[in-house]
């Protein structure tokens, strides 16, 4: 036996079997519960409490670990104290032990329950590690890590889909993505990042769509081209999945999850050659239009074929990206997209950093300047040439773990019919 030792969580499951007891515990971050022994000859009273313990409970206990571990889920404490924390008052809405499944919503209703779940329980953990490893690599580049207002007077992304609030007597919006302020400092600093909220009134009700997400948010100063950009990005998604992997990914696939073991080259295809391989696969899209999720989804199939899960669409027309994307000539444009497993990850692009053709993109959009001079000012103080992107961290966790829905990465999900809790 072991040095004594104390283990805090929630009783999973008990099972007494003759005169043992065995209560296994989800204790700490662990993705497996504790098993915790009491033998009734070995201590009576002891006994009398663990026999009568309910599931739900949260105990503490303090016990030593057995030289052998008997318990298949391979860790287990024999118990020489047990204290009784907390009682569920009620009858537990989702089964804890994770024999009978609960419904989508009541995973998400009871979200604080469903984190006792070893499957639910490693979705956040992956979001976690995600999160941290995004962080870790873009300081290691030396990209500043900045905070940018989410109550903003304009938009970027497009009037339709902002939320409007009441400040002051003003109207003002919840920032759909930091676009005009991560560009702004580009006047300031070379490297910026940000992991923040963003909020979009999209009437969506998708498998991918939030109303309200975490984005990262990385603006990159004296590039040379588009290039320094994919493979920023490259490196970025490729680190962040390594990590994960290195960390979790047995857990995460005898869990059950289909995650991405070894992410190889990314591969850079053209709108061009992307509205090829399509239409000659029985699409029949006309050159500027937008790749609808079927589209997606087939792309997304083609490239896993060739074992590739992510690519890059480059060279997006102009007429279907933001006014603050560079121009490529009179129709195309320095835009892209990072697609994984057929969903759209990142977008982004070269920035258009000149300031009197800045001025005729946002007139061109058919937008005001004056609406914008806040942010045009900083075009004109030696803004150098500039890109970047947006990464939806939701939908990365989803792809990085092979979920089905977006839902599953965020605990408390805001979508169209969701604000509670
Ligand atoms: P975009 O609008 O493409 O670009 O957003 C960037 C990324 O954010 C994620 N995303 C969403 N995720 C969940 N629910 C939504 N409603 C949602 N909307 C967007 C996607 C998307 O690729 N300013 C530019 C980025 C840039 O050019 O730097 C922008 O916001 O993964």
């Amino acid at each position: 036996m072991s040095e004594p030792r104390q283990v805090t969580g929630w009783v999973s499951n008990v099972k007494i079997l003759g005169k043992i007891a065995f209560i296994e515990v989800i204790d700490d971050l662990s993705l497996t519960p504790i098993t915790i022994v009491v033998k009734k000859e070995t201590n009576s009273e002891l006994w009398e409490l663990v026999s009568k313990v309910k599931l739900g409970s949260a105990l503490k206990i303090e016990g030593k670990e057995p030289q052998q571990v008997v318990s298949k889920k391979g860790r287990e404490l024999h118990a020489e104290e047990v204290q009784i924390l907390a009682e569920p008052q009620d009858l537990l809405p989702i089964d804890v032990t994770g024999k009978t499944p609960a419904s989508f919503d009541d995973y998400i209703n009871y979200r604080y329950l469903a984190l006792r779940l070893p499957k639910i329980r490693a979705v956040f953990v992956a979001r976690s590690i995600i999160f941290q490893e995004v962080r870790n690599f873009l300081t290691s580049r030396d990209f500043l890590e900045v905070n940018t207002p989410k109550i903003v007077k304009a938009g970027a992304e497009g009037g339709a889909t902002l939320f409007s609030v009441d400040y002051f007597g003003e109207k003002a919006f919840l920032a759909q993505s930091p676009q005009l302020y991560k560009q702004m400092l580009m006047c300031g600093v070379p490297r910026v990042f940000e992991v923040g909220p963003f909020f979009r009134a999209e009437k969506f009700s998708t498998t991918r769509h939030l109303n309200e997400g975490w984005g990262l948010d990385v603006e990159m100063g004296f590039i040379n081209n588009v290039n320094d950009l994919l493979s920023l990005l490259e490196e970025l998604v490729t680190h962040v999945n390594k990590r994960l992997v290195e960390s979790m990914g047995d857990q995460l696939k005898s869990l059950g999850f289909n995650i991405i073991e070894d992410m190889k080259q990314f591969p850079r295809v053209t709108y061009d050659e992307a509205l090829k391989i399509l239409n000659s696969n029985g699409f029949d899209l006309k050159w500027g239009e937008d790749f609808d999720p079927k589209a997606e989804k087939f792309l997304g199939e083609y490239f896993q074929q060739q074992g590739t899960p992510a690519y890059f669409i480059t060279e997006y027309p102009w007429d279907s990206k933001p006014f603050y994307i560079m121009r490529n000539g009179p129709q195309k444009s320095y835009a892209f997209d990072l697609d994984i497993r057929g969903i759209e990850i990142a977008s982004g692009g070269q920035r258009e950093h000149r300031y009197s053709e800045l001025y005729r993109n946002l007139v061109d959009k058919g937008l005001d300047p004056n609406d914008f001079k806040f942010y045009l000012d900083a075009f004109k103080y030696g803004m150098p040439p500039h890109g970047g992107f947006g990464l939806g961290l939701d939908r990365l966790v989803m792809v990085l773990l092979g979920l089905q829905n977006i839902r599953e990465a965020v605990l408390f999900p805001r979508d169209r019919f969701r604000l509670v809790p």
